[in-house]
């Protein structure tokens, strides 16, 4: 295997720990307070950090403190109430010397590696006292890795860095060296869950809940040291296709018996196992509604399987019709999560996680967010979001999604008084994402696409931070000791590309316009006549859909106010949402004062020259980073930069040819 590249974990990130010594303390106990699945090997883990970093003469500079937590204490032990602390953490610092508190294994590792990603500020910085701990327990990554090579999709559905860094040859890895690097990464940034298998499940992914659960429990070893559970996705219809039955209803007897079984066997086999992933009735997978029954049904029935190990069912709200009429406008998919899901609140078991992609539609550069998110408050919610890049740019685009994700979890679904859309989720749900990486030397393809993996491993954990500041944090650990040129240079390079990228793709929330199937590049009518159900709707007229109430599809009216209000009304519509939500002349003023028409023209020119500033801005740092980073990264912009002009040119000419209205600057616009 090549050698991989250490990402946010060079030696040097440990520099400012090293000189300083690490000590662990343990109390006179011959096991670990707390001691549940998995925490012998973390504290291994501890130890082995702890020992890598070399002797220290002297009085170490961090001090990681396990402490007793007796079940019937009331106090507890970390001095302030943490809403879980068996991962949260006491930070501490008296003259220079910081002492980490916690009272479990993986809380410690957590404080361990705050104190990594501080680095000299850990020992020197502002911070001298507090209490940290996760907003959510639930921060999870999920996997679109097949087992084998999909004729179509390839070994990683989505995946843009190589193939998978669990499978290869069709089975497990005989070395999982590297996926225990990648946890290792994972641990740092707090990520605590891993889905390791496709939400397509195909004939051979099936066969990991039964025939080779051996080969996922190695999978389980690898992440166990650092304290992440491994979870599957499992097919609906596995009683049918891997057990024989005549039937996958839930309702059924027989299938309960085989669900329950099935997970018996799974929890014998890996204590920690995490749970189950499921995608049903959606995009061809098989669910509930074959045998008339609702979504609840087929995810409570999951849960009383799981439920006796205390594990989850991540079961997901993405259910539409994927074989829609194109000539029948009364069926908007954006409407489809919530019709489905929303009338089910409060039916959900409580070993139920509702996993909802944070926008109506499928991970496009700018949708608004679901309305799922503020439709069930009975029922525990994990947000979805998507680090691989399959709408973004592939991984040939650098495009920084933290600021879009930022942005998500800080709206507020009832107005500016009411809550987050990160409040609603945690601390019952979570988040759960699909990972970027794959068995690339660069674990991302791009070597810049790892600020998305670190940033939503961050935001996971705290919401509430600047995306911008999760950025700065990242080049701190990746590139040691950065030059300032070099950091401001990533700066200009990344802190806005998520808005470039919008600016030379599908205008105002439109959304699609890409290929159809592979999803890179442009085609503005790739869509427009598919049973896809993603429609813009352009004539000689206008382009937009009108999701009104009034003359719409009504989805405004998932909404609670003021946002049903606010969406509605032309008046008060977001620019960057106008499109999603209206069908509106190519003449229609935006709040900017310009015409649709011009902003198209002028947000497709500069779209392109900001991605030939991002070539100019790499070209002046390059020699400040690893020549193979610079080269890579060489390499992708100037493929970003091919794309971005041919989405300029295709979107502008496409709009100019509907519209016959010329660019009022006289720029060249193909006829
Ligand atoms: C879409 C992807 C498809 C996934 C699907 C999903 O194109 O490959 O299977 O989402 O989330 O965005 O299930």
């Amino acid at each position: 295997m090549t050698t991989v590249h250490p990402a946010w974990l060079p030696d040097e990130a440990f520099a400012a720990v090293a000189r300083r010594g690490v000590g662990l303390v343990l109390p006179d106990t011959a096991t670990p307070p707390g001691a549940g699945p998995g925490d012998a090997e973390v504290l291994a883990t501890l130890r082995d950090e702890v020992a890598a970093l070399g002797l220290h003469d002297g009085p170490t500079g961090l001090r990681l403190e396990l402490v007793h937590r007796e079940p019937s204490e009331a106090r507890d032990p970390l001095g302030s109430p943490a809403p879980d602390s068996s991962e949260g953490f006491r930070f501490r610092r008296e003259r220079g010397h910081v002492t980490v508190t916690a009272a479990s294994p993986r809380a410690l590792l957590h404080g361990y590696f705050h104190v990594v990603r501080l680095g000299e500020a850990a020992f020197a910085g502002p911070d001298t006292d507090g209490t940290h701990a996760p907003a959510s327990a639930l921060r999870m990554l999920d996997h679109w890795d097949n087992v084998d090579v999909h004729p179509v999709m390839g070994q990683v559905e989505r995946g843009y860095a190589g193939g998978s860094i669990f499978y290869a040859d069709g089975r497990v890895r005989e070395d999982l060296s590297r996926v225990r690097e990648y946890a290792r990464l994972l641990a740092a940034v707090g990520i605590d869950r891993v889905a390791i298998n496709n939400v397509n499940v195909h004939a051979r992914e099936a066969r990991l809940l039964t025939d080779d659960l051996g080969e996922v429990a190695r999978i389980a070893d690898a992440f166990r040291p650092y304290g992440i559970r491994v979870h599957l996705s499992v097919s609906f219809a596995a009683p049918m296709t891997l057990g024989g039955l005549p039937t996958s209803d839930p309702l059924d007897e027989g299938v309960r018996a085989w669900w329950r079984e099935a997970a018996d066997r799974v929890w014998d086999t890996i204590g920690d196992f995490g749970g189950f992933v499921v995608k049903a009735d959606s995009e061809g997978q098989p669910g509930p509604f074959a045998y008339g029954r609702d979504h609840a049904d087929g995810a409570n029935m999951l849960a009383e399987a799981v439920a006796p190990h205390g594990g989850l069912v991540h079961w997901r709200a993405f259910v539409y019709n994927h074989t829609q009429d194109w000539r029948d406008r009364s069926t908007d998919r954006a409407r489809a999560a919530y019709d489905h899901f929303a009338p089910l609140d409060g039916r959900f078991a409580d070993t139920v996680i509702v996993q909802v992609k944070h926008g109506p539609l499928d991970f496009q550069v700018r949708e608004p967010v679901s309305p799922v998110l503020a439709a069930m408050p009975r029922t525990r919610l994990a947000l979805e979001l998507q680090v691989t890049q399959e709408y973004t740019g592939q991984q040939r685009h650098a495009v920084y999604l933290g600021t879009a994700w930022s942005e998500v979890l800080r709206w507020r679904p009832w107005g500016d008084e009411g809550a987050t859309v990160a409040d609603v989720v945690g601390p019952a749900g979570g988040l759960a994402a699909v990972s970027n990486v794959g068995d690339d030397r660069f674990w991302t393809g791009h070597p810049l696409a790892q600020a998305n993996l670190y940033a939503y491993g961050r935001l996971a954990w705290d919401p509430t931070l600047d995306p911008v500041d999760v950025l700065d944090e990242w080049i701190s650990l990746t590139f040691p000791g950065a030059p300032d040129a070099l950091r401001a240079g990533l700066h200009l390079l990344l802190d806005d590309s998520w808005r470039t990228y919008e600016l030379y793709t599908a205008p105002l929330g439109v959304g699609f316009m890409v290929r159809p199937g592979h999803h890179y590049g442009p085609d503005v009518d790739g869509y427009e006549y598919t049973p896809w159900g993603t429609y813009h709707f352009a004539d000689r007229d206008g382009i937009g859909v009108d999701r009104t109430r009034a003359t719409g599809t009504g989805y405004t009216g998932q909404y609670p106010p003021p946002w049903r209000d606010v969406y509605e009304s032309l008046e008060t519509c977001p620019d960057e949402l106008l499109l999603f939500f209206h069908h509106v002349p190519y003449t229609h003023v935006l709040h900017s004062g310009s015409t649709v028409i011009q902003h198209v023209y002028d947000t497709h020119f500069e779209g392109v020259e900001r991605v030939e500033r991002m070539v100019r801005t790499w070209e002046s740092v390059a020699d400040l980073v690893p020549a193979d980073v610079a080269l890579r990264v060489r390499e992708r912009l100037a493929e970003q930069l091919r794309s971005a002009t041919e989405w300029r040119d295709q979107v502008n000419t496409y709009f100019f040819r509907k519209s016959g209205i010329p660019d009022a600057r006289g720029r060249t616009i193909f006829s």
